[in-house]
């Protein structure tokens, strides 16, 4: 592989241009208007304008953009996340074009783009999953009877969902009929497809996901865990590696599950394994994510593997020249998303120019963004703005540090996550490793957070009196003499 097109924008357009460069692979980028000056374009060797800046206007193109793989003679284009990147249509015509797309194969793409399909291909694997039903809800009743059966509550999920679009909580037998009429034409308008099925509630999940490699020969490892319980509504903001509640012998069979979920698509290069963990330490696989994470740092912090390093030549198709035997977990990492929004107002999205952008450096001290100071924050795009993570011996000591980062991050001229990644990173029951996907539903709020800068006033009030008065102590002893 010589030459690489990043079809993506952004801090991951960024991320992976470094590494392609590192081996010596020559990058291309592709920018909408928005972008021109953005520092991936300015990175890379050679740069295309697609057009203006809405996505379906320009990232989105994925015939424009093969025409620029063409034209630019590249080998091998990387989707990075979002956009094209779970697109089996797009990955199809970039193969038809003669073009490696650094991903697994349109066919493991559509497995597990669908729900059903994901969960038909792993049966024979002894992969668990949440009860529920394994095939699309034809006769309402009949899956009524068996919700009925399971025990409320129970959750209704679209086929073609994903991140949590088209889920429904039905809390009682009563609710179920006007809840599955809506889920179903909810699906049919959001996704042209109104298969939906029925689960049980795993009411307090942690959300937690094991990174796998597979090569084109079939051997597989994973890389351990992350747990992404710290959400918004469905939208990440902390994650980490490893989890706080994974014992050896749970991340053993958990990353032997998802060992055989790749195995059941015949998967090929990175991707992510989604389990729910309930309290009881059940696991249940849920879905898997065919493209590089937005987190993926947090699992390249503890392993020493660069993980577009990784995918890359797998796609050249080289052989993963480490066994599982090899890996082991060092230390631990957190990342936090810096979104430009005001999580004092809802989180409601921040617009203007970064007047000041200064960001935290220091050993095991990593920000992943495509921004510099001055620049404005479009908005036609994800508001994350950067990935601030931090790598130390222990979650402690990592979460201490993430502290320090923190207040070492200057931004001015819009709001940002960083004064939530704060109440976060100072919450015991988080500290504690005690928390669920309703962590920021439950604890955050703005008193909440004012209480906890109060508190902390005072504490360095007090601390402030105490050293005062033990000073005036020792200056009236020195006066005595
Ligand atoms: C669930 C669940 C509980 N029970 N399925 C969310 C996104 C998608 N990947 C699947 N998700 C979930 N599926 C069952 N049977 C809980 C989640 C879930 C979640 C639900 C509500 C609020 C926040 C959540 C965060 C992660 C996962």
């Amino acid at each position: 592989m010589h030459k690489l097109l990043i079809a993506n924008r952004g801090e991951i357009a960024l991320r992976i241009m470094r590494t392609a460069r590192k081996m010596g692979i020559t990058t291309v980028a592709v920018y909408s208007e928005a972008d021109r000056n953005a520092p991936f374009v300015l990175f890379a060797d050679e740069a295309y304008l697609l057009g203006p800046p809405p996505s379906a206007q320009s990232y989105l193109l994925g015939d424009k953009i093969i025409d620029v793989a063409l034209k630019a003679k590249v080998d091998a284009i990387h989707p990075g996340y979002g956009f094209l990147s779970e697109n089996a249509v797009f990955a199809q015509a970039v193969t038809d074009a003669n073009i490696i797309f650094v991903g697994p194969s349109p066919h493991a793409m559509r497995i597990m783009g669908s729900k059903l399909a994901a969960k038909e291909a792993v049966k024979g694997y002894d992969i668990p999953m949440v009860p529920g039903t394994d095939e699309a809800v034809k006769d309402i009743s009949k899956a009524k009877a068996l919700a009925d059966e399971m025990g409320y509550p129970i959750l209704i999920k679209a086929s073609a969902g994903g991140g949590g679009k088209g889920m429904r909580v039905v809390h009682k037998a009563e609710d179920f009929v006007s809840m599955m009429d809506r889920a179903q034409s909810e699906a049919k308008s959001s996704f042209g497809d109104d298969a939906v099925f029925v689960e049980k509630y795993i009411t307090s999940p942690r959300h937690i996901e094991i990174q796998i490699l597979a090569d084109k020969k079939g051997n597989t490892v994973h890389l351990f865990e992350r747990d992404c319980s710290i959400q918004r509504r469905h939208q990440k903001v902390v994650e980490e590696a490893p989890s706080a509640v994974l014992t050896p012998d749970l991340r053993k069979r958990m990353g032997e599950a998802a060992i055989n979920v790749a195995k059941a698509c015949q998967y090929e290069g990175a991707g992510t394994v989604e389990f729910l963990v309930d309290e009881d330490l059940n696991f249940y696989f849920l879905e898997m994510n065919t493209r590089l994470q937005v987190e993926h740092p947090v699992t390249e912090m503890i392993t020493g593997l660069d993980l577009v390093e990784q995918q890359l030549k797998i796609a050249a198709g080289h052989d993963i020249d480490f066994a599982q035997a090899d890996l082991s977990i060092n230390g631990h990492a957190f990342e936090l998303r810096v979104y430009a929004e005001d999580a004092f107002n809802n989180f409601l999205p921040s617009t203007g120019t970064l007047t000041t952008y200064q960001i935290p450096t220091g050993e095991g001290v990593r920000v992943d963004d495509g921004f510099v100071e001055g620049m404005d924050i479009p908005i036609y795009y994800d508001p994350m703005i950067a990935k601030l993570a931090v790598w130390a011996p222990t979650r402690q000591a990592a979460a201490k540090k993430m502290l320090q980062a923190i207040l070492n991050y200057n931004i001015k001229g819009i709001e940002t996550t960083l004064p939530f990644g704060k109440f976060v990173f100072n919450q015991p029951d988080f500290l504690a490793g005690h928390f669920n996907t309703h962590f920021v539903a439950n604890y955050f709020s703005k008193e909440q957070a004012e209480q906890q800068n109060e508190n902390a006033a005072k504490i360095a009030a007090k601390m402030g009196l105490w050293l005062y008065l033990k000073e005036k102590r020792r200056l009236k002893v020195v006066g005595h003499k």
